[in-house]
């Protein structure tokens, strides 16, 4: 409450000041103030301080293209960029400088060699030309077991039944005869042929067909003196057994040529 009366009478005394009209204690008097004569201009007051600075103005517009400036000084080196594509093969350099001598090379030991090469030379041919007769000799590789051979023959059995005759032909047809056995060593070597083979008799080339009981090669050579009868063999059965064979025991029987059975060819190496 005594706040509200203070602003009262403030506000009743700041009306008074400002209408100018009333001075002094006295509210009947009436006092008319006139203004007075304009002063002569006073000195010049110092400089005020600076204003602050005012708003930023609108952008001009753009000027006419002037002169070309300077070229500016080179800025930094930017990153490393992705490798390029592999270019292409350059020339071929100078040749290099010859080399040294090397060192001299052991004597030449040329006789021994040339007589190797001449072996060589000799089983090549040799080689070739049993290539050339298995080649021509087993003309149905299942009809045949193979071949065996000695030193100085080659064996082949040929799994075909034959009369005695024809066997032969077959035989001197690539070049050979049916088998001669000469000697033990050969006998023993078709014996364990047909043996392997599963065999138990084939045709040798042994016969007395020309004169009973004299019994010769079948290349009419005279027959050596090994013989491998079996006992009571040879007995021209029914006085028809003019031809041989060799069992698997590796002995000897004479038999009737009309048979047909399997029988063994032979060829000299020299020959092939
Ligand atoms: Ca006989
Ligand atoms: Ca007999």
């Amino acid at each position: 409450m005594g706040l509200c009366v203070l602003v009262f009478v403030l506000s009743l005394t700041l009306v008074r000041l400002a209408s100018g009209q009333y001075m002094g204690d006295d509210p009947c008097s009436v006092q008319i103030l006139v203004p007075g004569l304009k002063g002569e201009i006073g000195e010049k007051g110092d400089k005020g301080v600076p204003g602050r600075p005012g708003k930023l103005g609108p952008s001009g517009e753009t000027g006419p293209s002037g002169l070309k400036g300077e070229k500016g000084i080179m800025g930094r080196y930017g990153k490393m960029g992705p490798p390029g594509f592999k270019g292409l093969k350059g020339d071929m350099g100078d040749s290099g400088p010859k080399g040294e001598n090397g060192d001299p090379g052991l004597p030449c030991e040329c006789a021994p060699l040339r007589k190797m090469i001449g072996e060589m030379d000799n089983q090549v041919t040799q080689l070739t030309n049993e290539l050339k007769f298995i080649k021509n000799a087993l003309p149905s590789p299942a009809a045949v077991a193979g071949i065996k051979e000695t030193d100085s023959k080659v064996y082949l059995l040929v799994k075909e039944e034959k009369r005695y005759r024809d066997a032969e032909l077959y035989c001197q047809g690539r070049g050979g005869h049916l088998a001669m056995p000469k000697d033990a060593a050969a006998n023993r070597a078709i014996a364990a042929y047909i043996t392997d083979a599963g065999l138990r008799r084939v045709y040798i080339g042994i016969n007395d067909l020309e004169r009973e009981g004299q019994f010769v090669y079948v290349d009419h050579t005279p027959m050596t003196t090994f013989t491998k009868w079996r006992e009571g063999e040879p007995n021209n059965a029914y006085e028809d057994e003019d031809c041989v064979e060799l069992v698997f025991s590796g002995e000897w029987v004479d038999l009737a040529c009309s048979s047909t059975m399997n029988f063994v060819c032979e060829f000299d190496k020299d020959q092939i």
